[in-house]
């Protein structure tokens, strides 16, 4: 099929993101489950991925990696969903995006890994510190219910996803500009659809149509 989606994914891990924003886009696409370890690291995923990690996206001859990237990728190629403001509007849309993949995704797995910068490290490292980064974004969301003022975008799926894992996970306090941004986005049907094919798969690991 010429524009087929395909989309490599692992149920544990930022695959589930882009799972989230494939169910919101709403398209056709089948799902490749690549396990870790070996298969991840073959020859035939590397060519996906040089990287050997999940997620990665191939939609006809187009191949894109990187959650964020195809977040936004998929917004610009289904425009019809509604997911990317339109150009001229999209300040807000990009500093967001680029800022949770840049700062705060490393930030949260520094975190996790018990390594915290140093002040001279704090003044190379994007981010600076998770605290400082957790502020900016904190600031940002304050009375907001959508990263883009009312618009529902491929920048919240990005954001609120990266915001609940770490609250879970409890790298993140669970501060009320997070709770009351993050709780009604969770709450979309594409989200709730994502959940249930990602545990379907921890159950059935093959490969799956949707
Ligand atoms: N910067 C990448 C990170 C992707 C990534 O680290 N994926 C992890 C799972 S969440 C992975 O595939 N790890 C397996 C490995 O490196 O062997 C993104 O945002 O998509």
């Amino acid at each position: 099929m010429k524009d087929e989606i395909i989309f490599y994914t692992n149920p544990r891990s930022r695959g589930a993101i882009v799972h989230w924003m494939l169910e919101e886009v709403g398209c056709p696409y089948r799902v490749q489950v690549v396990p870790y370890g070996p298969p991840m690291k073959s020859p035939e995923y590397l060519a996906i991925n040089p990287m050997g990690k999940v997620p990665a996206l191939r939609h006809g001859a187009e191949v894109v990696t990187e959650t964020a990237a195809i977040c936004a990728y998929l917004a610009d190629a289904f425009p019809e969903a509604g997911l990317a403001p339109p150009p001229p509007a999209r300040g807000a849309y990009y500093r967001w995006l680029f800022f949770a993949a840049g700062c705060l995704d490393p930030a949260l797995i520094h975190r996790s890994a018990g390594w915290e910068p140093t002040p001279e490290m704090q003044g190379r490292l994007g981010y600076g510190t998770l605290e400082q980064t957790l502020e900016a974004l904190a600031g940002w969301l304050r009375g907001r219910r959508y990263i883009v003022n009312d618009r529902f975008s491929a920048a919240d799926v990005y954001v609120a996803s990266l915001l609940e894992f770490s609250m879970t996970f409890q790298l993140v306090p669970r501060r009320p500009e997070f709770e009351e941004y993050v709780g009604p986005l969770l709450a979309r049907p594409a989200r709730q659809r994502a959940q249930e094919q990602i545990q379907r798969m921890e159950v059935e690991p093959q490969t799956q149509g949707s």
